[in-house]
């Protein structure tokens, strides 16, 4: 009798393993890995020589992110989030031709600063959330995939 209880045991603890193990590899397979996911696009615009911007805080997902970086001003700047490993120079534009500035990144959840290391005022924060709050709608709709 006891050597029964002792297989019941046993073979109760290798069913719970086996359960284990199988609801696990399903809840990794439930969400796809990064590098499948469409990168999101997403688009930052200097105005104008007085460095005013259109989309400093951009709100994303977590990811990969192509931002297009549009310069109407006549002098460089650059796009810096240290938290993301982002350094990138921003080529000088004009009024008529503006430049475009291709930054591509893996943006990972959380919030992150960046900023122009040149002497000026821009600057801006990436809010990298799965589950971005509705308060954010028409930023949000910035980012398209
Ligand atoms: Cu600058």
């Amino acid at each position: 009798m006891k050597a029964l209880m002792v297989l019941l045991g046993v073979t109760a603890s290798v069913v719970a393993v086996w359960a284990l193990a199988f609801f696990a590899d399903r809840r990794v397979e439930a969400s796809p890995p990064v590098a499948t996911t469409p990168p999101q696009h997403l688009t930052l615009t200097v105005l104008n020589d007085s460095d005013q911007m259109a989309g400093p805080k951009l709100l994303l997902r977590p990811g990969r992110v192509v931002l297009t970086i549009v310069n109407y001003a006549r002098h460089a700047h650059t796009f810096s989030a240290p938290g993301l490993g982002v350094e990138q120079v921003v080529v000088p534009g004009s009024p008529i031709h503006p430049s475009k500035t291709v930054v591509r990144f893996t943006a990972r959840h959380g919030w992150f600063p960046w900023f122009c290391r040149f002497p000026c005022d821009m600057g801006g924060t990436l809010y990298v959330s799965s589950n971005p709050p509705r308060l954010h709608g028409p930023l949000w709709a910035n980012a398209t995939a």
